[in-house]
């Protein structure tokens, strides 16, 4: 597959790849999409799976530094190799997100992501939709060194976070 021609969110060209192993996967890792726009960071999204598409993960993975691909976001569930498996092909940091899982509440993606053994690094997130987010502004906080606009725009995503925090009355809700 030819990875140049894809769609690029909030921009011309892509700073991170977002890669899930399934389509099911993107309830979750759509909020990871949101926050790095939020972040003023140009993304593409790719469905990509370890085990039903090597030859598409392998491409990937040996493609994505060429292309300018500085953080590859990877979610998968069960057993979730796909962020060790890119990280295996590529020197691009690889961010791990465990997916959810009916059967073990994505304790089963978590271990299988987390447990690297030395050598192969996947910086591991948090379950499902906090670790989606915290993944995008790990991504961010990479990259505001170099990008005055990605740091502004950190800084005001955690300010208002901050703000949003600080404001909460939940005993005057109804
Ligand atoms: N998966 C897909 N290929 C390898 C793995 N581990 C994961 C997906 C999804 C789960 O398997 O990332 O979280 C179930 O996929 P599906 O397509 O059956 O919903």
């Amino acid at each position: 597959m030819n990875f140049e021609k894809t769609e690029v969110v909030g921009g011309d060209k892509a700073l991170v790849g977002i890669v899930m192993g399934s389509g099911s996967d993107w309830p979750e890792l759509g909020h990871a999409s949101e926050t790095l726009l939020a972040l003023g960071i140009p993304h593409e999204r790719f469905v990509i799976s370890a085990h039903r598409t090597p030859d598409r993960c392998a491409d990937y993975a040996q493609s994505a530094k060429k292309r300018g691909i500085r953080a590859i976001i990877a979610a998968a569930g069960m057993a979730a190799h796909l962020p060790g498996v890119l990280a295996a092909s590529t020197s691009v940091p690889v961010i791990g997100v465990p997916m959810a899982t009916t059967m073990m509440g994505g304790l089963d993606s978590l271990l299988s992501m987390v447990q690297m053994p030395k050598g192969i690094p996947v910086a591991t997130m948090s379950i499902g939709k906090h670790g989606a987010i915290n993944a995008a502004i790990f991504c961010a906080r990479m990259m505001a060194h170099d990008s005055p606009d990605i740091e502004e725009k950190l800084e005001a995503y955690v300010a208002k976070m901050a703000d949003e925090s600080a404001k909460q009355q939940p005993w005057n809700s109804k």
